[in-house]
This record gives C-alpha cells, sequence and structure tokens, in this order.
C-alpha cells in the first residue's frame, strides 16, 4: 500500500515539475513576445517595447512582480495538490483533529508581510522617479477635448503655436498610417532631451497615455498635471486616451514623432508658420496703449 502511493506521488511529483518549467519557460518567453516599437501588434501579449528610462525600469518591476507572482501560484497550487493527493477521504480516513499551530501562523503572516516589502521598495523608486520632474529641456502642454488633443509649445522654448491632432479617419489613410492610430498632425520632439508633459483637460477627464514611453497621465478639466519622458530613439510612437470619456473616446489617439535636434529644429521651423500663433495680440495692445 505504502509503496503503491510512493510510486504515484512520484509521477504526480514528475508531472508537477514538468508543468512548472512549461509555465517558467511561458513566462520567460514573455519579452519576446513584446510588440514593435510605438505601436501594438497582431497577437501581442507582453507589453511595448520600453524607450524611455521610466518605460525600462517598468519593464523591469514588471518583469520582478511577474517571477514573485509566477512563484507564489504554482507554492499554491502545490499545497492544493498535496492536499488533495494526501488528504482526500480514500487516502487519509481519519483526518487529524488539529486547529492551531503558533509557528505557521507566525510564518504565513511574517512571510507576505517580507514579500510585501520587497516588493514596496522598487515600486515606491519607480513611482518617485515618474513623478519628481527633472530638469526639462522642453515643456510642451498638452489639453484633452471631446475627442481630440491640443499641443501647445511654449514661445519661451522656441515655439509659440499650438495645433489640434485629430484622428484619420479610416478612408483618409494613406500608406504606413496605421488605423485608429494615426493623427493628422504629429508632436515632434527631439531624441534624448527631458520633456515635461503638461497635461489639462478643457471639458471631460481625460488621459494623456504613450505606452513605449511608461507615460500615463490624467487630464483633468481645471487642474494642469505633470509628467515627463526621455526618449532614447527616434521614431514613431503611438499611444491613446486611457481614461473612458466618452462616445468618441476610442478616436482620440496620440502620435509622438523622436527625431533629430536638427530636424526639430527644422520641424520647430515649419510649425511657426504653419500653426496658430500662441500670442493672441493682448501684448501687442498692451504695448500700443
Ligand atoms: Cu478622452
Amino acid at each position: 500500500m505504502g509503496s503503491r502511493r510512493g510510486a504515484g506521488s512520484t509521477l504526480i511529483g514528475r508531472g508537477w515539475v514538468a508543468t512548472a518549467c512549461a509555465l517558467v519557460a511561458g513566462v520567460a518567453a514573455l519579452p519576446a513576445l513584446a510588440a514593435g516599437t510605438g505601436k501594438p501588434e497582431p497577437w501581442q501579449i507582453a507589453m511595448q517595447e520600453p524607450v524611455t528610462p521610466i518605460a525600462h525600469e517598468l519593464h523591469g518591476f514588471h518583469t520582478e512582480l511577474m517571477w514573485i507572482i509566477t512563484a507564489i501560484t504554482l507554492f499554491v497550487l502545490a499545497l492544493l495538490v498535496i492536499c488533495v493527493v494526501r488528504f482526500n477521504e480514500k487516502a487519509n480516513p481519519t483526518p487529524s483533529k488539529t486547529s492551531h499551530n503558533t509557528a505557521i501562523e507566525i510564518a504565513w503572516t511574517i512571510v507576505p508581510v517580507l514579500i510585501l516589502v520587497v516588493i514596496a521598495i522598487p515600486s515606491f523608486r519607480l513611482l518617485r522617479n515618474q513623478l519628481i520632474i527633472p530638469k526639462a529641456d522642453l515643456t510642451i502642454k498638452t489639453t484633452g477635448h471631446a475627442w481630440y488633443w491640443e499641443y501647445e509649445y511654449p514661445a519661451d522654448q522656441g515655439g509659440g503655436f499650438k495645433f489640434d491632432a485629430n484622428m484619420i479617419e479610416e478612408k483618409d489613410l494613406k500608406p504606413g498610417q496605421l488605423r485608429l492610430l494615426a493623427t493628422d498632425n504629429d508632436v515632434v520632439v527631439p531624441v534624448n532631451k527631458i520633456v515635461r508633459v503638461q497635461v489639462t483637460s478643457a471639458d471631460v477627464i481625460h488621459s494623456f497615455a504613450m505606452p513605449s514611453f511608461g507615460l500615463k497621465m490624467d487630464a483633468v478639466p481645471g487642474r494642469l498635471n505633470e509628467t515627463w519622458f526621455k526618449a532614447e530613439r527616434e521614431g514613431t510612437y503611438h499611444g491613446q486616451c486611457s481614461e473612458l470619456c466618452g462616445q468618441r473616446h476610442a478616436f482620440m489617439p496620440i502620435t509622438i514623432r523622436v527625431v533629430s535636434e536638427q530636424a526639430y529644429a527644422a520641424w520647430l521651423t515649419e510649425a511657426k508658420t504653419k500653426f496658430a500663433s500662441t500670442d493672441d495680440g493682448s501684448r501687442r495692445l498692451a504695448d500700443a496703449r
């Protein structure tokens, strides 16, 4: 009897190890399924490729949590399997009447607390890095509207213009432009520069989000929120409004083009003639008086 049970547990033990290995391999393979940079991919499982320091940190934290979650899940699964196999009515006809075990109770209180502390340290570090904005090279203000984003480049930083970015309807898409993600006007920023983004809204609550940058900030009417990013790679990055804001919530994409410093300077010159000036004439009127 004893030997038969022993053989059974070895078999279960082997299946278990195989399952655990498969799960761990699956988790380890997740980064391989990461989407292309700056946009989602069909069948994407993992997050979009990170291109800012915050996004890298965010991904590291995510991977760390994934291992902790996997270990906890496998541990709980192991306990369940042991209970089912060893303590079912047939295998264990006279159950133990134990109701307390001080050592175990202390352990299962302290161990989760320690796990939470281990999680809290990188979590608070990340939060701090997101919220404390380093000295910015450039500031952009964005205002959420139902249902498009408006951008303003302040005059004291070589800007002095503002423009709206509307989604390009499917029938008007040019080759290479992404459905639901392409905008008629893109935000353009220089590569490797710290960009401070001021976020607000003109009507309801929206949320300015760019997955590849690890960036998401609520746009709240009457309040000016701030966030920042430093894109390390040139390219076109797509995001969307991420706060359910109404009927056309899904149709207010965000496109940020990260370009070289020279290309940015050229774009600024062009943008100043193309877009509306933020100077509403009040200063000139005041001067005239
Ligand atoms: Cu919105």
